[in-house]
């Protein structure tokens, strides 16, 4: 392939992996909003360098020509979870949607790779539209935990540094820090109840009083100075209690009270 093709080709792999990570992320903000704990922790894409796809269709015998068809990776959104149970939630979650289409699953959380790698990878076929029309493209996503996102960091920069050819005493080594994280992992799990309790409270504390705050700011531009004052001093007694229920409360009739102004508004239209 010439060279100058290259940019061109890449450039619905660079519009797959954008309009995905927005897709994913917002994800998180809707569990989120609705006081949820998110099985999605974080989302990062990428297109694969020219240099990477040279390199891998040179390892695998893929000719250029057909890099496209054969080569899933090019494209690729990796999801980091927090907790191993988290990594099934994603998957149900993908093959639910209506625009991706599963065209591979590999496990190898289940089928750990010889090098000690975890992680679950699906290859999905993504419709981009562009100047030239709708093309299908495969996007890689990967789902992982952040510990096995860790390890996997580490060894790939070995496999860079050695140029795939790890010594076998790093290796080793490699191993042990894998089945390490499959401890850690694990021990993780234990506690995900009260983990995801814990979150959970803390992400509907911090919408309810971001819903609180909104209130307030709005009656600035309505209510006398000496109610809004009233209102806050109110706020910063019940927030230093730290009692969500009288949070909850509070925020009832806040809404109450900014529900007042804003028909005494519509009256006077
Ligand atoms: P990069 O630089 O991350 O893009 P296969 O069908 O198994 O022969 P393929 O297509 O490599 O070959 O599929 P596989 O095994 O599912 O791996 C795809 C990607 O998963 C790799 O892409 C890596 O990103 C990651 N991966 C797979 N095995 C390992 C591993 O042992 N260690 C690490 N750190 N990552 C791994 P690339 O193109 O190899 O690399």
């Amino acid at each position: 392939m010439e060279i100058q093709l290259w940019k061109a080709v890449l450039t619905p792999y660079e519009l797959a992996v954008k309009e995905l990570t927005v897709k994913f992320e917002h994800l998180i903000k809707e569990y989120k909003d609705c006081g949820m704990y998110s099985p999605i922790e974080q989302v990062t894409g990428r297109v694969k360098s020219i240099s990477s796809i040279l390199e891998k269709a040179q390892r695998k015998g893929i000719p250029l020509e057909n890099v496209e068809e054969d080569m899933y990776d090019i494209a690729g959104i990796r999801i980091i979870c927090q907790f191993v149970e988290d990594i099934q939630l994603v998957v149900e979650m993908i093959r639910k949607r209506s625009d991706m289409e599963i065209r591979d699953e590999r496990d190898y959380v289940k089928h750990v790779k010889e090098s000690g790698y975890r992680s679950y990878h699906m290859i999905v076929g993504y419709e981009v539209e562009t100047l030239l029309g709708t093309k299908e493209i495969n996007v890689e996503i990967q789902i992982r935990t952040l510990g096995m996102n860790f390890w996997s960091i580490i060894e790939h920069s070995m496999q860079y540094k050695y140029q795939k050819n790890i010594p076998e005493h790093i290796k080793k080594k490699m191993l042990k820090a894998a089945q390490t994280i499959v401890v850690l992992d694990s021990e993780m799990s234990a506690v995900r109840g009260e983990i995801m309790d814990a979150q959970n409270r803390m992400q509907i504390q911090s919408n309810m009083i971001s819903d609180i705050l909104n209130n307030i700011q709005n009656l600035y531009h309505v209510a006398n100075k000496r109610e809004i004052a009233k209102i806050q001093d109110e706020f910063y007694r019940i927030y230093e209690m730290n009692d969500m229920e009288r949070l909850e409360r509070f925020g009832k009739e806040l809404d109450i009270i900014a529900e007042g102004y804003r028909a005494q508004a519509l009256d006077q239209d």
